[in-house]
């Protein structure tokens, strides 16, 4: 068969109106988040149930052709970018996106892998519940590319990634079969199932490597009756963890983001995203924001937060505080934070890294790689922030003032060893929650125990001897 053979055979599958197979229908497709990739494809195809899905997968697996799984497209590490062959099919999940089920006693939710983040949310909070996980893409990230990376986000430190907030999932495997569905059709989605190996947890953070998932069954959780945020002004990220430690202390479970975000990087969404501005009046090194979810109610939560903020300024750890006090305030001061990445595109490329190192480390590790990096390569410029609560750090670089962005971006190499190299001395990870994908898949074979890769090869070839699924990622 040759290509327009398989189109052919693709769109008697799927209906030809989703197999896309001209230049300009498939860019969008091509092309990631960062703009940092792009490839070419034999076909975008786009099923809409997971007997399309299965269909599809039989036929690839038959004629050995290499799929690309696809959600929001809006990953950090190249995962969802075909390679430069032309051979491969991209398959985006973006039309499977029912709910398929919500049920407020079971506290589960079951939709489709290409559900937006944010339906999800909001069908939650139509019961009163939550669906705790959240990301400043949840616009138009979808469910199975969260799974997929097991993306992190402002909540972990309460609730965990989104492998903590999956209770079944239903996956077609690489030879076409379909697991994870009971004979009713729904997914299983037990809290507990103690029947052997958890082979979700193969597919949870696979990066479409293993098999795609087509649905999942998540965990719910009461809605808060109040959130409050707030914002403090500090000198040093050694003061944000001392601040994050009497949070815990003062504030138990009720504490659900404690994210820490440097100058620069506010003053990048300042400059982007007017009018959003810093709420102090004079110009701190570092801010952190917070958020209590309370379940008495707001004036308790506020409270809370008045209690904690004044004993940091007793205590010196903070320099200013700021407590939202309305929903408006509150929004503001989250779009300081989750406005970063887009405002640090907006400026140019960057050098990410997304890492994590042990909480207790993380001042160590600021201070010592700030210091490494400016003697390696001085006036480049540090745009810090992430999720201090988890240890995870977007410990990203931007050039030095005037430096062309062909300059910097040579850099990129050195400069990702010198940050890894620290991460690793600090008992870290060079990926805390956006995956290898395509970007880290050669750096991780220097960090990663070669008797784990090999366990990690080992399940690859079990799963998907024939290597079709995502090939190039990962491993
Ligand atoms: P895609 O980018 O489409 O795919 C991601 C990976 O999953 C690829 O390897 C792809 O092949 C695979 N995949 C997708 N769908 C399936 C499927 N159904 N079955 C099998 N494999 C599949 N990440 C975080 O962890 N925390 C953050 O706070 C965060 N913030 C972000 C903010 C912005 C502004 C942006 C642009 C990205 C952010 N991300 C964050 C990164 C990104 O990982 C998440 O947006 C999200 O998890 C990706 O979902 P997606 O649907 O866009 O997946
Ligand atoms: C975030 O936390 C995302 O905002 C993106 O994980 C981080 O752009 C980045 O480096
Ligand atoms: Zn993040």
């Amino acid at each position: 068969m040759n290509q327009s053979d398989h189109q052919a055979a693709l769109a008697a599958i799927v209906g030809a109106a989703n197999v896309l197979t001209n230049a300009a229908d498939q860019a969008a497709y091509l092309t990631d988040w960062r703009k940092h990739y792009t490839g070419r494809a034999m076909a975008i195809v786009r099923p809409g149930s997971t007997e399309e899905v299965a269909a599809v997968v039989r036929h690839c697996a038959t004629h050995g052709i290499a799929i690309v799984p696809q959600g929001g497209n809006t990953g950090m590490a190249g995962g969802a970018t075909p390679d430069t062959s032309g051979q491969a099919i991209v398959m985006s999940l973006t039309r499977m996106n029912r709910i398929r089920k919500l049920d407020v006693t079971d506290n589960s939710i079951t939709v489709e892998a290409g559900c937006v983040l944010a339906t999800i949310q909001q069908a939650a909070i139509n019961v009163d519940r939550l669906f705790p996980l959240s990301l400043a893409s949840e616009g138009s990230c979808t469910i199975g590319g969260n799974l997929s990376s097991n993306a992190g986000g402002t909540g972990v430190l309460r609730y965990g990634n989104t492998r903590d907030l999956c209770l079944g999932l239903e996956v077609v495997t690489a030879n076409g079969d379909i697991i994870g569905a009971r004979a009713d059709g729904e997914v299983r989605g037990l809290r507990k199932d103690n029947t052997g190996y958890d082979l979700k947890d193969l597919f949870i953070g696979a990066e479409g490597t293993l098999g795609i998932i087509t649905a999942a069954t998540l965990k719910l959780y009461p809605a808060p009756r109040a959130r409050v945020t707030a914002f403090a002004a500090l000198a040093t990220p050694r003061a944000a963890l001392q601040l994050l430690t009497l949070a815990q202390q003062r504030c138990g479970a009720t504490l659900t983001a404690f994210e820490l975000i440097s100058d620069l990087a506010i003053s990048l969404v300042e400059r982007h995203y007017p009018p959003h501005r810093s709420p102090f009046a004079v110009r701190h090194p570092y801010a952190v924001l917070m958020e209590i979810s309370d379940h008495e109610d707001e004036a308790h939560a506020t409270a809370m937060l008045e209690g904690l903020m004044e004993q940091a300024l007793e205590d010196g750890l903070i320099d200013d505080a700021a407590i939202a006090q309305s929903l408006s305030q509150s929004d503001d001061l989250w779009q300081l934070r989750e406005r970063v990445s887009e405002a640090q595109a907006m400026e140019g490329k960057n050098i990410k890294h997304d890492i994590s190192v042990p909480i207790s480390r993380i001042a160590d590790f600021i201070e010592t790689t700030d210091a490494l990096i400016a003697a390696a390569w001085p006036g480049v410029c540090m745009v810090n922030f992430g999720h201090l609560g988890d240890g995870n750090l977007h410990y990203n670089v931007s050039p030095a003032s005037g430096e062309t962005e062909a300059a910097f971006m040579a850099k990129q190499g050195p400069v990702n060893k010198l940050v890894y190299d620290s991460v690793e001395r600090f008992g870290g990870s060079i990926s805390a929650e956006h995956g290898l994908g395509q970007l880290k898949r050669e750096e991780i074979l220097r960090y990663k125990p070669a008797t784990e890769v090999a366990l990690m090869r080992t399940i690859k070839a079990a799963l998907d001897p024939q290597g079709i699924m995502n090939p190039g990622k990962v491993l």
